[in-house]
């Protein structure tokens, strides 16, 4: 009776009292657990998101933000990682592109590094995104120096020399006061171009003749150079670049999406062994390589030696290259010679008083030194920056670096100095559309 009447309701309402705590401490706990999980999720994509506004308006401080797997080119702690061997099925060396930064890894791993992604990423290198303004308008007036460089990239720069990874040993002169005539009958003396000869070993033994063409000499009265800095996005140069008779163009930069800013038309397009040699690029298949001249290129040791060369490229293009010629015969398809590589980056050295990095010139300097070769006249878009300039590297990709418009592995702050100081550039078509005209070797006088 007493069980029935009091005992069991009491324990009813006290198991039922307890079953609703249970399930309040559940739907806390799981909004607890909600509420950290947004948290870190939300923040990363905003994150982001700031970076790219930051760059985009280029009112702010830069940041330093890896996205992709591409590597941040000079970072303050990959001095000497830069050089490592990395291995892959297709990345038998990093050369081009240096390992992967502290910095990416912290990102990666934002969940337990937050405060260090914070700290070391999101805080802009020192003062490097004002100080790249001053090495803007240095370039624009033709004089500048790497210390006008953040210390980042005055630090990957010194790393490079120390490393000197192709033996470079230049003993040549080092003035830098030639006027623009003397540098340009200089360049026109010293860079013809050459590509590689089946008849040299060890590329006649291999079989090379009946796959390498003859020369690469065809002759256009206008040319174009569109290099595939982020400052062209926006430039609205489509059309004139279209006007030209020939488009040279670089890697892996399409034209399509981008019409407006870089124009339609590609002529030739130079490639270095990265593209030949990385999947991911799709060289085989992809509608950006058809149709069109194609140049390649690999630094061999700065000696020239080819055997070496062929046995160690710094990325397999000798087996892609083959393939193609033998899939594609009518394809116009060449290799330079690396002896026209290194004579480059010689006349950069000669010019310049400061050690510049023993590393090949950039595709650009190179597309720029081989179109002076094939036409009476060329027009060179956003090698010099416009007013334009922003760290984002590439106008098809949002990755940002400084060091793809000043260099780090490449020379590029002293071979674009070199291209200011062989143009014929007016300031408002420096400023406005980061162009800079410059003229083909026939049309360069120079005393006999
Ligand atoms: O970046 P990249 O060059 O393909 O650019 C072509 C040329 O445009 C000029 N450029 C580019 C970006 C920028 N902000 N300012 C510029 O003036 C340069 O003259 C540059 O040469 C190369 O030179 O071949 C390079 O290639 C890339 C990369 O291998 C290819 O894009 C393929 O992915 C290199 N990047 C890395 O290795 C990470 C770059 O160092 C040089």
């Amino acid at each position: 009776m007493i069980l029935q009447d009091f005992l069991l309701p009491g324990l009813r309402h006290v198991m039922k009292q307890s079953a609703q705590l249970l399930l309040l401490a559940l739907l806390v706990w799981m909004l607890l657990l909600f509420a950290v999980f947004f948290y870190f999720t939300d923040s990363q994509v905003t994150q982001l998101h700031r970076t790219t506004s930051i760059f985009n308006s280029e009112s702010q401080h830069s940041t330093h933000v890896q996205r992709s797997s591409r590597a941040i080119m000079a970072s303050h702690n990959a001095p000497w990682a830069m050089f490592a061997e990395r291995r892959g099925p297709f990345q038998r060396k990093q050369v081009f592109q240096p390992p992967r930064a502290v910095e990416e890894f912290q990102f990666r791993n934002f969940g337990k590094r937050r405060k260090e992604y914070r700290k070391n990423v999101m805080k802009p290198p020192e003062t490097e995104f004002s100080k790249t303004w001053s090495v803007v308008r240095g370039l624009w007036k033709g004089q500048v120096s790497s210390k006008l460089l953040g210390q980042r990239l005055q630090q990957a720069m010194k790393n490079y020399v120390l490393s000197n990874k192709y033996k470079v040993l230049y003993k040549g002169q080092r003035k830098a006061n030639n006027d623009r005539q003397e540098i340009l009958c200089q360049i026109k003396e010293q860079a013809q171009l050459r590509t590689l000869n089946s008849s040299e070993q060890p590329f006649a033994h291999l079989g090379f003749q009946p796959l390498v063409p003859p020369q690469l000499q065809q002759a256009y009265r206008t040319c174009a150079v569109v290099t595939s800095a982020g400052a062209i996005l926006k430039s609205s140069l489509g059309r004139e670049i279209d006007s030209h008779d020939a488009v040279l163009r670089f890697n892996a930069a399409p034209s399509k999406g981008y019409e407006k800013d870089v124009g339609s038309k590609t002529t030739i397009r130079i490639i270095n062994s990265q593209i030949l040699a990385n999947p991911q690029h799709r060289f085989n298949s992809s509608l950006i390589y058809k149709n069109i001249t194609l140049v390649a290129w690999d630094p061999a040791p700065y000696t020239i030696d080819l055997h070496k060369w062929y046995q160690n490229p710094d990325y397999d293009l000798f087996n892609p290259y083959i393939t193609q010629r033998k899939n594609f015969p009518e394809q116009p398809f060449y290799i330079l010679h690396p002896s026209f590589i290194w004579k480059l980056w010689d006349i950069v050295q000669s010019n310049t008083l400061e050690d510049i990095q023993p590393n090949p010139p950039s595709s650009g300097f190179i597309g720029i030194v081989l179109m002076m070769n094939l036409c009476e006249e060329v027009d060179v878009y956003e090698y010099i920056p416009s007013m334009r300039k922003t760290d984002l590297c590439h106008y098809h990709e949002k990755y940002y670096d400084a060091a793809c418009t000043f260099g780090a592995y490449h020379p590029l702050l002293y071979e674009k100095l070199l291209v200011k100081r062989m143009s014929t550039a007016f300031e408002q078509d420096l400023k406005k559309k980061g162009k800079v005209t410059l003229p083909g070797f026939s049309k360069i006088n120079c005393p006999l």
